[in-house]
């Protein structure tokens, strides 16, 4: 066996030592020489099947046995080990946001925050390296997509500073506002635990029985239940990092700040009974929109931005707790100013190795930016670490490589299951002499983390401020539109209407009458309850307008400050607006069969997909189908009306063809896209299956014409980029029952 060469000149040679950047100085230690390989996981590198010891194998598909058909060997290393490592390859799921899609991408920064943060990666021309999870929150690994639910919006930003993760959700606010109350929440709203049911939603009785005694639940359940639960995609989601954070620029300076990301394709959701049959349709509906986005090339893309907030002793900004994850401020208040933009431009390679194994944390933050005092966030501090010992086997979970920083690591950490590492030197420990004091420690103008000095003290109790939990819930229900209201009455409706317990029901109409009494009227109606008078609940702690102080932040012990900042409303809530977007990656299904236009559907295809949308064919049949003309022709179906579902679809244009406007299935088809709003077109013969489906024509969103022409690929891109033709939306029942009744 070879040994190792000694070092030519031993005065040159200085063991053990390392620098500042944790690599090793000069000739430091000899080079090994055919010792195993330490750098490198042995995976996918032998042109040959191997056993894991890298044994090569000459067949895999019987096990070794005594005769034909005796009994299986012990002896059969290969299907021991085969069958060991089978029965391990499951890790157990997030507790939490299990159910969730990730890709990699990058951030650039525009250098506007250089002034209030000293982080490097946001000062200006930085690019950096992300990797972005979205998630729902009680729904399994496998469950659908497409559940009423909170998403998670997590980024992990590998700067040169080491791995900040951003772990935010798409709505800015929390059910509660001190994480020891998070395992009852949880508890709460998974499955019922006596028989498992149901699945991903909270549309069941305990999680009713728990959020309606919880003082400051009202806001974030408006949220819920409002259409931001139901994304359309998570490239049209928002997201937040729901608590304030603390900004330290170079000289010191601090800021209140909250994070934003704006998608650049507009905030838009499904509607219930779309999200309802894409459940069964496609459960996987977001991750495949996702993934064939970027597959299409279709980037999707978010701006972030900061609302900025004085750093002020009381840490209230205009009567608004910034220390309550409950509460947001309204952007008519402090705008978002942007700071950099994300682009998500690659899939993982590996689910497991990227997705399933990335471990986020929302204290893996860099210099620059510090955490504040909100008790939400400050459990979340714990508990993130904690998780990834069961999760990810160990303290190890940094060396996987999604979790592995870009910037150099030498943290002395030493050990542990699943060790990758094959540390060098014997002197894991600080300070030290004989190994030259390495590595050595990093002041401010080494780029080390600074925590902010700043004065904490207080009496130790278990108590919270002043509050009043329906002022940001009425504010955000006076800033729907219309639609929006209706949207949160139906979606209140449905979830009551599946307690099984009446008086769970009663207490929580009674305290929505405490957000707005018309909203709880209306809700009533579909439960068929008598409409609750506010004064019928009064165990929770309600402002009264004696109590509630100015919009001056000035909080006085005993008073319970105004957290509407002073507004009425904050129009910039509310998802629907007239406003246009970019239609990347909306699907257009192309209604077609045998005997119709094709060159008008070629033509179409082309002008869609230079818009960047995605046509799809569909045919009563796969394969191709063939064109009018004595000539044959014909063109590729993608997908059949047996395979697809309308809710899979944002827009509908209808080709016509053999039998189609007779079709029952395909008329249902176009009947269902028309409740769901969504834009339809029809040229030639197309318009007979509109009339035969009883859909008018001349309402909002139809588009009909003699021929496919540059009028008619414009109205379909117009309609689509709007989103939904809201305008066919009907009078809501409930606001005819209450005119009625009034
Ligand atoms: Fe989490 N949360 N959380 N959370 N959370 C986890 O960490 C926790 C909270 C959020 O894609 C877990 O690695 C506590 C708020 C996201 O991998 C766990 C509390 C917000 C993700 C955990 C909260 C979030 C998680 C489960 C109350 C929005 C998915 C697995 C104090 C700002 C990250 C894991 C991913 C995941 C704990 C509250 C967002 C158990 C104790 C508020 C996006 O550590």
């Amino acid at each position: 066996m070879a040994t190792a060469k000694p070092s030519s000149n031993p005065a040159k040679t200085t063991r053990d030592q390392q620098g500042a950047k944790g690599r090793l100085v000069t000739d430091a230690a000899p080079k090994p020489v055919l010792t195993p390989r330490a750098s490198k996981v042995p995976a996918q590198d032998s042109d040959f099947l191997t056993t894991a010891q890298g044994v090569r194998l000459p067949q895999t598909d019987d096990s070794l046995r005594a005769g034909r058909r005796g009994p299986t060997l012990l002896e059969d290393f290969h299907l021991r080990e085969k069958i060991m490592h089978f029965d391990h390859e499951r890790i157990p799921e997030r507790v939490v946001h299990a159910r969730g899609t990730g890709a990699h991408g990058v951030f650039e920064s525009y250098g506007t925050a250089a002034d209030i943060t000293a982080a490097q990666f946001l000062q200006p021309g930085q690019v950096t390296p992300v990797f972005t999870r979205f998630s729902t929150v009680l729904g399994s690994r496998g469950s659908a997509d497409t559940v009423r639910d909170v998403r998670g919006f997590a980024v992990k930003f590998y700067t040169d500073d080491g791995v900040f993760d951003l772990v935010g959700n798409n709505m800015p606010v929390f059910f509660i506002r001190d994480g020891i109350k998070f395992p009852d929440l949880i508890h709460a709203g998974k499955p019922e635990s006596d028989r498992e049911i149901p699945q991903a939603q909270t549309a069941h009785t305990t999680f009713w029985d728990f959020v309606s005694m919880i003082p400051e639940s009202p806001h974030m359940l408006m949220w819920t239940m409002s259409d931001r639960a139901i994304p359309r995609s998570f490239r049209m989601m928002e997201g937040f990092g729901v608590h304030t954070f603390r900004l330290v620029n170079a000289a010191g300076e601090t800021s209140l700040v909250n994070f934003h990301w704006k998608p650049v394709l507009g905030v838009h959701g499904l509607v219930w009974d779309e999200a309802l049959t894409l459940n069964g349709v496609d459960p996987d509906f977001h991750r495949r929109d996702l993934y064939n986005a970027i597959g299409a090339g279709a980037f999707p893309e978010w701006e972030l931005g900061v609302q900025v907030m004085p750093d002020s002793d009381d840490q209230y900004f205009q009567g608004i707790d910034l220390l309550d994850s409950t509460k947001l401020v309204p952007e008519e208040l402090v705008p978002v100013q942007p700071i950099g933009r994300m682009t998500l431009n690659r899939c993982p390679a590996n689910f497991f190795a990227e997705v399933e194994q990335v471990a986020y944390h929302s204290g893996h933050l860099v210099n620059g930016i510090e955490v504040t005092d909100d008790p939400l966030m400050q459990a979340r501090l714990f508990s993130y670490l904690d998780t990834q010992l069961t999760r990810l086997g160990g303290p190890n979970f940094s060396q996987i490589p999604i979790n592995r920083p870009l910037s150099p690591v030498n943290d002395n950490h030493r050990d542990g299951f699943h060790q990758q590492a094959v540390h060098q030197g014997r002197t894991p420990y600080l300070p030290n002499s004989v190994g030259g004091g390495c590595p050595f420690l990093a002041g401010a103008q080494d780029g080390g983390y600074i925590h902010m000095p700043r004065q904490v003290d207080g009496p130790k109790v278990r108590d919270r401020g002043p509050d009043d939990p329906y002022a940001q819930a009425t504010l955000f229900w006076r800033s729907m539109t219309e639609i929006e209201q209706d949207h949160i009455v139906d979606a209140y409706t449905f979830e009551l209407g599946h307690v099984d317990v009446p008086a769970v029901v009663e207490r929580m109409v009674s305290r929505l009458a405490l957000v707005d009494a018309d909203l709880a009227r209306r809700v009533c109606v579909g439960l068929g309850l008598p409409a609750p008078l506010p004064s019928e609940f009064t165990d929770v702690p309600v402002a009264d307008g004696d109590e509630v102080v100015g919009s001056d932040g000035d909080v006085e012990p005993g008073l319970v400050p105004d957290a509407t900042g002073g507004l009425d409303a904050s129009p910039s809530l509310a998802m629907i607006t007239r406003n246009t977007f970019p239609v990347d990656g909306r699907v257009v299904q192309i209604l077609a069969n045998d005997g119709c236009d094709l060159n008008g559907i070629r033509a179409l295809q082309t002008a869609l997909t230079a818009a960047g949308a995605v046509p799809h064919v569909v045919a009563t049949h796969k394969g191709a189908i063939a064109g009018a003309g004595r000539k044959p022709d014909e063109l590729t179906v993608d997908r059949s009306f047996h395979t697809a579902s309308s809710a899979e679809a944002d827009a509908f244009v209808i080709a016509g063809g053999a039998g189609l406007a007779d079709n029952p299935a395909v008329i249902t088809w176009v009947q269902s896209a028309y409740r769901h709003f969504k834009p339809i077109a029809a040229w030639g013969d197309g318009d007979q299956l509109l009339i035969n489906a009883g859909i008018d024509v001349t309402a909002a969103g139809i588009t009909v014409a003699a021929k496919v022409n540059n009028a008619f690929t414009k109205a379909v891109i117009a309609d689509l980029s709007v989103h939904r033709a809201w305008d066919r939306a009907a009078t809501h029942p409930t606001r005819v029952t209450i005119e009625k009744a009034v």
